[in-house]
C-alpha cells in the first residue's frame, strides 16, 4: 500500500509536466518566420498514423482540439497505418506550402526522401510521438523537434514492475510478448527496454513473441495462437507483456475463451494507461499498465507558435509518465483524461 502511494505521488508530480513550450523554446536572433507570418493564419499539416488504438484516438483528439482552440488551420490526414499514405500526405502538405508539417511516423525507416523534400521547401518538420532513422546522415537535421515518450524507459518500467510483482528469483517465469507494429519506434524500444531489465533475471524468459500491430483484434488473434502452441508444446504461459493496452484487452478475451483467468492464471502488463486498461484492472483482468500520454496537442501548438515566432526548439521534448498497478486503478480511473 505504502509503495503504491509513493508511485502515485511520483505520477502526479510527473503527469502534468508536459514541459510545454516553455517547451524549451529559445529566442533566436533573427526571426524571419515570425515576421513573415505576422497576422496571417498559421497552417499545419499533420499526418497521423491511423486509428489503431484508444491511445491513437486520444492523440488525434488532443491534436485537433488544441489546434482548433489556438485558431490554427489544421490539415489532418489519417494514414491507416500505411507509410506510403503518410509520404503522400507529407508531399501534399509541401505542395500546399503549409507553415509547419508534423507527423507521427508509423515506422522508423524510409523517410529520407520526403524529409529532404520538406527541407528543400524550407518547411519545418515536427516529429510527434515516434522517432525516425535515416539510411544515412543525421535525422536531427531534418526535424526541428521530436516530442513524445521514452519508449525504452516504458519497456524497462514494465519489466521492473513485473519482477517486483512476481517475486520469483529462481523459478522459471514464461513470458509471451505481443509486439507493436513491426518496425515502429515503440515496438522496437519497448522490446529493448524490457529485455534489458530481464537480462539480469535469468529465470524470466520470453518464450513467444509476435506482432499484434497495436490492435485489439490482432492482439486477440495472436494470443489465441500463443495459447494453442503453448498447449501443444506443453508449456505454461505465466505472463503476457503487451506493447499496448489494446492488444492486452484483445488477448484477455482470448485467454477467457480458452477457459483461463486473465490477471490470475496469466499475469498481464501492458503500456499506455488508457481508460480501457483501468477498467480491465478494476475487473481484475489486467495487473498493471505503464503510462504513455497521448495528450500531445497542447505541446504541439506551443511548438508551432514558437516556430512561427522565429524561436528555436529543443530537439527533444520528453513526456513524463508513471506506472499504475491494479490496486490503484479504481482510485485513478476518474482522473484519467484518455
Ligand atoms: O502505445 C499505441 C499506439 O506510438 C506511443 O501507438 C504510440 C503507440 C501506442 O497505437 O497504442
Amino acid at each position: 500500500m505504502r509503495k503504491s502511494r509513493k508511485i502515485i505521488a511520483g505520477i502526479l508530480a510527473g503527469v502534468m509536466m508536459l514541459a510545454l513550450a516553455g517547451c524549451g523554446a529559445k529566442q533566436e536572433a533573427n526571426a524571419p518566420a515570425g515576421e513573415k507570418n505576422a497576422g496571417k493564419k498559421i497552417t499545419v499539416g499533420f499526418s497521423q498514423v491511423g486509428a489503431e488504438s484508444e491511445w491513437r484516438t486520444a492523440n488525434t483528439e488532443s491534436i485537433k482540439s488544441a489546434m482548433k482552440e489556438a485558431g490554427i488551420d489544421l490539415k489532418f490526414s489519417d494514414a491507416q497505418q500505411k507509410q506510403e499514405n503518410q509520404i503522400k500526405a507529407i508531399r501534399s502538405f509541401i505542395q500546399q506550402k503549409v507553415d509547419v508539417i508534423a507527423f507521427s511516423p508509423v515506422v522508423e525507416t524510409g523517410w529520407d526522401a520526403v524529409l529532404q523534400e520538406a527541407k528543400a521547401a524550407k518547411i519545418p518538420v515536427i516529429l510527434t510521438d515516434r522517432a525516425v532513422k535515416l539510411s544515412s546522415g543525421n535525422p536531427e537535421e531534418y526535424y526541428v523537434t521530436f516530442m513524445g515518450s521514452d519508449f525504452v524507459e516504458e519497456g524497462r518500467r514494465a519489466a521492473n514492475w513485473l519482477v517486483g510483482f512476481m517475486k520469483k528469483d529462481t523459478e522459471p517465469v514464461n513470458i509471451v510478448e505481443l509486439q507493436g507494429t513491426v518496425g515502429s519506434a515503440p515496438a522496437i524500444d519497448r522490446k529493448t527496454g524490457f529485455e534489458e531489465v530481464l537480462k539480469n533475471h535469468a529465470n524470466y524468459k520470453i518464450i513467444k513473441s509476435q506482432t499484434g500491430d497495436f490492435t485489439r483484434a490482432k492482439g486477440k488473434e495472436v494470443m489465441e495462437a500463443f495459447l494453442k502452441s503453448a498447449k501443444a508444446e506443453n508449456q505454461k504461459i505465466d505472463v503476457l507483456y503487451a506493447h499496448n493496452d489494446d492488444m492486452a484487452i484483445g488477448a484477455i478475451q482470448a485467454i477467457e475463451e480458452a477457459g483461463l483467468k486473465p490477471g490470475k492464471d496469466i499475469i498481464i502488463v501492458s503500456i499506455d494507461g488508457v481508460k480501457g486498461a483501468f477498467e480491465a484492472m478494476i475487473a481484475g483482468k489486467l495487473n498493471a499498465t505503464i503510462e504513455c500520454s497521448p495528450l500531445l496537442g497542447p505541446q504541439l501548438v506551443e511548438a508551432v507558435k514558437a516556430l512561427t515566432e522565429g524561436k528555436t526548439l529543443e530537439k527533444r521534448i520528453l513526456t513524463q509518465e508513471g506506472v499504475f498497478p491494479a490496486e490503484v486503478a479504481a482510485k485513478e480511473l476518474p482522473n484519467r483524461k484518455y
